[in-house]
């Protein structure tokens, strides 16, 4: 574990700052959700059950005790990410759709719908920590953030954007990512071994800890995947057996292909796919996975445990790293401006070879008031900061985001009090 990262539920209060370092010293209590898929898999679907999931926690509760106000954890804090989706089945806390009219900025900029949505999101991560600030406080008091992504996948996970808002969550508290998967459309070998490439590439991007949640295993029962991915063999199998390693194969029959026929092991598609089996099986090891169902609410105790596990892996493997790095980064600061100094002085005492013994003087004493003032700890802007102000900004930022129905501005964003318009 983290030298200075201390797990356990902290009280109320934010967690301490180190003095010269951005790592909080305590971690927060909540850990962050980043829910991922490809269009269509269930992303928000998934949110939503999150939602329900909790609300039906607490009523069985609170019937069990007898006592309808009884309430035990906290509700889990939602943010909507998705400036494109027209109807959500879960009321977001924090929704890109208050502040930015997608509709609006595509007319306005003559934009394509992805182009939209990118830019769009884009907008929206230039105050981004604003909205980190709202989390970060909610952080101490909810157990789950849980943040659902665009319908399009690669606008979350290959833009600037998506990469600043995860590693900024990252930083802030334990985060990790939950990859959905549509069970019933990765029957097929080849469709599997792409969403398992897919989920590979971005487990290795963001280095976080990681959760394939397959869904709607109402449709389809997930277990032909968990096969797939304990014993290479099996996977092998099903590509012998099929006759289109794209076509969805029948799990009920051992891994066959549907239209069962002529096995076509020998095609280069299948030798590929052999290959990739065998390499993604490191990966596979690193993964927990659960099957879920959005719909009728299974599996979600499983995806709670998982969500455990992995911030358990954030602590002990992702915040050292992070540590690490920011240690560096701190001591390369100090270096460059340590050198920057000694530089100075150096120019200082040549011009000074070169003045009156009075002009000398002089420069001698600005030196040494110089050196006194230089507070080797000292990384101040030149901000002068009110911490008294500073509560009230963050309790300022609570309401923020404006009612539906907002004045769009002609740049389609609607940016509250203390945001402003964007200059594009
Ligand atoms: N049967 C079933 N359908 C689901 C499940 N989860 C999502 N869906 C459906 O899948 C479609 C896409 O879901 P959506 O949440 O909009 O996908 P997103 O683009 O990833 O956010 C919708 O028609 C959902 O009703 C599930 O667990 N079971
Ligand atoms: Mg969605």
């Amino acid at each position: 574990m983290a030298s200075s990262a201390q797990e356990g539920t902290a009280g109320p209060s934010r967690p301490e700052v180190k003095d010269g370092d951005l790592l909080p010293d305590q971690l927060p209590r909540a850990t962050s959700i980043i829910v991922i898929g490809m269009a269509g898999s269930g992303k928000s679907t998934f949110t939503s059950c999150l939602q329900n999931y909790h609300a039906d926690q607490q009523k069985g509760e609170s019937a069990k005790e007898g006592d309808a106000s009884t309430t035990t954890e906290p509700a889990p804090y939602f943010v909507n990410l998705d400036p494109a989706v027209t109807q959500l089945n879960y009321s977001p806390n924090v929704d890109i759709r208050d502040t930015i009219d997608y509709q609006r900025l595509m007319e306005e900029y003559n934009l394509g719908p992805n182009g939209g949505i990118l830019t769009a999101l884009n907008l929206f991560t230039t105050k981004f920590d604003q909205v980190l600030g709202i989390l970060e406080r909610r952080s101490n008091d909810v157990d789950h953030i849980i943040l659902d992504t665009p319908g399009q996948i690669e606008i979350f996970t290959w833009s600037a954007s998506g990469s600043i808002i995860t590693d900024a969550l990252a930083t802030a508290m334990p985060t990790v990512v939950a990859y959905i998967i549509d069970t019933p459309r990765t029957l097929a070998p080849a469709t599997f071994m792409s969403n398992m490439l897919y989920a590979c590439s971005i487990m290795y991007k963001t280095k976080l800890p990681f959760i394939i949640v397959f869904n709607k295993t109402d449709v389809q029962d997930h277990q032909f995947a968990m096969e797939w991915m304990d014993d290479f063999e099996k996977f092998q199998h099903a590509l012998k057996e099929t006759r289109n390693p794209t076509e969805p194969i029948d799990p009920k029959h051992g891994g066959a292909s549907v239209r069962r026929g002529d096995g076509d092991e020998g095609t280069y598609m299948n030798s590929l796919m052999n290959s990739m089996a065998l390499i993604l099986d490191e990966f596979y090891k690193n993964l927990r996975s659960v099957g879920v169902s959005s719909t009728t609410q299974a599996g979600m105790a499983d995806f709670f445990d998982a969500v455990k596990e992995a911030r358990k892996e954030y602590v002990d493997d992702y915040r050292p790293e992070l540590d690490r790095i920011v240690k560096e980064r701190a001591e390369k600061k100090e270096k460059d401006k340590k050198s920057q100094l000694n530089k100075m002085m150096k120019d200082m005492r040549l011009n000074k070879g070169k003045k009156s013994a009075g002009q000398a003087d002089e420069e001698e004493e600005a030196e040494a008031a110089l050196q006194e003032n230089l507070d080797p700890e000292y990384e101040g802007d030149g901000q002068i900061i009110d911490p008294d102000v500073d509560e009230d900004i963050q309790d300022a930022q609570e309401d923020m985001f404006p009612s539906a129905g907002a004045q769009f501005g002609k740049d389609g964003s609607a940016w509250p009090r203390q945001f402003g318009q964007i200059d594009m």
